[in-house]
């Protein structure tokens, strides 16, 4: 394992767009701890990172002990098992936010990644996929949102955490079609996550990492 220069600090391979890495980033935040951040170019991922994780995909953290933990909810679990000021992992035990969890990360994401790129899922036109994407889980999210601020409940918690970035690029495929669309408490919802200190402070742009550069603290020092 190639040693952190910020001390033993865990490594963060992040790319600031990535949704999957935007939720992580997010929960190492409200978990209040500090990694260093190597920004990622996703088509010349440096070897470093796919030493740690030959699959190639962000975020990936490696712990100043060596483990190494690829996937996204895997980071947010580890984040909160650390520090978890709000008890946001208990929330997990509900089979409600399971679902939403797996929907997202499954039929979810496929219908965006074809809303996104409807040449490359010739099957159906873009609002096909569109229409697919909110009968799947923005009619669900309108749903539990006209009850309550937060998918959580009350309050914030992590599955808000885990799948407003999803959220957010599925709506910004169509700006303006999303600001004049059947779905209010979900726009409100996702303008709270946009403007909240957790979205923004997880945002600061990062140079993209080189080995022997000098190593880059998140959050960035200014609002740690
Ligand atoms: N299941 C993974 C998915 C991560 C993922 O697919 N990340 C994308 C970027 S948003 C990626 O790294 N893709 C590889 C590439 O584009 O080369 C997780 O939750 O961490």
């Amino acid at each position: 394992m190639e040693p952190s220069t910020l001390g033993a600090l865990p490594v963060l391979y992040s790319f600031r767009r990535c949704p999957y890495a935007i939720r992580a980033r997010m929960a190492l935040l409200q978990a209040g701890l500090v990694v260093e951040l190597r920004e990622v170019v996703l088509r010349d991922k440096p070897q470093a990172m796919l030493d740690a994780s030959p699959k190639g995909t962000v975020p990936v953290l490696q712990l100043p002990g060596g483990q190494v933990i690829d996937e996204s909810l895997g980071i947010m679990r580890w984040a909160l098992a650390q520090n978890d000021p709000q008890e946001w992992l208990g929330q997990l035990e509900d089979p409600m936010q399971q679902q939403l969890l797996s929907v997202n990360d499954g039929p979810f994401k496929q219908a965006l990644d074809a809303y996104k790129y409807p040449e490359r899922h010739p099957q159906l036109l873009a609002e096909g996929h569109r229409t697919q994407g909110e009968m799947l889980l923005i009619s669900v999210l309108e749903q539990r949102l006209d009850q309550h601020a937060f998918l959580a409940g009350v309050s914030p918690g992590f599955v808000d955490v885990a799948i407003f970035p999803f959220v957010r690029q599925w709506a910004a495929v169509d700006a303006g079609w999303f600001e004049s669309c059947q779905w209010p408490a979900v726009r409100q919802w996702l303008q709270h996550w946009l403007r909240s200190p957790a979205f923004l402070g997880v945002m600061p742009k990062y140079p993209a990492w080189k080995p022997g550069q000098s190593p880059e603290r998140f959050p960035a020092p200014t609002i740690a």
